[in-house]
């Protein structure tokens, strides 16, 4: 079957993806009048052979313990990754400067719960249709060594066609950063999504043009400098926010009440 003929493929698996989210229970927030969190996905695929998997290994993109694709599926074709958009509700929540809204911090939690459920979906959808298949997110051999990961989310994205980094280093799509992401590795051939852009911070408007900077005011650590956002500052704010909430944490102050938040600005 060649690459282009899967496009029916494609088309399956994104309907279906959308009405596992959909109806799934665990959208919905059981302590919070049953708040839904996730919109529809998006979802963008990269071919496994793509060179820029290769050069994730630099340590000033994403670092040495980064394995591509087929280290983690021998036979790898291709990698979908898909984008969770929060809803309007759930970030109308957390406009507020100051800490994170009870809301979010529980869709921090319970929303990667269903995202890791989305993973296991569509590792099984993929075996069904006879494809090898993986999810770095779920598979033992995942690993986050001093902030450093074997498998990045939203560097995946960025390759497959899903959108570019902000100065709060969250990945921009078309609908916006406040979200999650996820992937799965599959033998299953399917058409690369198209790049429609060529530098990886082209959606934001602070490093490209010098304008916006919302984020930096947003962010109630203080955790922008004139080299940009230190991870340190973050990461010790949300260790915090974890000290006086867990097991919830999350802040994302830099994803909200910003002109990136739900749209390309
Ligand atoms: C470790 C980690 C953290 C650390 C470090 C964050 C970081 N940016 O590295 C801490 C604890 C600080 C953190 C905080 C948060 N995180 Co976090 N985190 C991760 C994790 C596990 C790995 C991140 C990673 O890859 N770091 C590696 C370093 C190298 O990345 P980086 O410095 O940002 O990358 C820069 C360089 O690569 C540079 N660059 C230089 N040269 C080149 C060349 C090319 C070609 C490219 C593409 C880039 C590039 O551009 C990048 C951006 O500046 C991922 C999950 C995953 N497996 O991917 C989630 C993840 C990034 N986190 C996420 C979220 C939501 C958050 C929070 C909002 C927490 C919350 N829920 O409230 C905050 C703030 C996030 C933010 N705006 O950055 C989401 C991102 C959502 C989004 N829209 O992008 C992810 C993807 C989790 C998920 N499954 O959705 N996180």
């Amino acid at each position: 079957m060649t690459v282009t003929s899967n496009r029916e493929e494609l088309d399956q698996i994104q309907e279906q993806l959308a009405s596992f989210i959909r109806e799934n229970p665990l959208n919905f927030l059981e302590a919070h009048n049953k708040m839904k969190m996730y919109d529809d996905p998006l979802l963008g695929v990269s071919s496994a052979d793509d060179p820029y998997y290769d050069t994730f290994v630099k340590p000033e993109i994403v670092g040495p313990d980064f394995l591509p694709p087929f280290a983690w599926l021998p036979g790898a074709k291709s990698v979908i990754s898909y984008f969770l958009p929060f809803t309007k509700e759930l970030r109308d929540t957390n406009r507020k400067p100051g800490p994170p809204s009870q809301e979010w911090i529980s869709a921090r939690i319970e929303g990667e719960k269903l995202n890791n459920e989305i993973r296991h979906f569509l590792v099984g959808l993929m075996e069904e249709m006879g494809y090898a298949v993986t999810a770095p997110g779920i598979d033992p051999r995942f690993s986050v060594k001093n902030r450093v990961p074997n498998w990045s989310e939203r560097h995946t994205a960025f390759v497959s066609g899903l959108g570019t980094f902000g100065l709060h280093r969250g990945l921009i799509t078309e609908k916006g950063t406040a979200g999650r992401f996820g992937s799965v590795i599959t033998t299953l051939a399917l058409p690369p999504t198209p790049r429609k852009y060529k530098g990886y911070y082209d959606y934001c408007l602070y490093l490209t043009q010098g304008k916006c900077g919302a984020c930096i005011k947003r962010c109630p650590a203080d955790a922008f400098t004139s080299e940009g956002k230190n991870n340190q500052i973050c990461s010790d704010y949300l260790d915090q926010i974890l000290a006086e909430y867990a097991p919830r944490y999350g802040c994302a102050k830099c994803n909200v009440n910003v002109p990136c938040e739900h749209k390309i600005p």
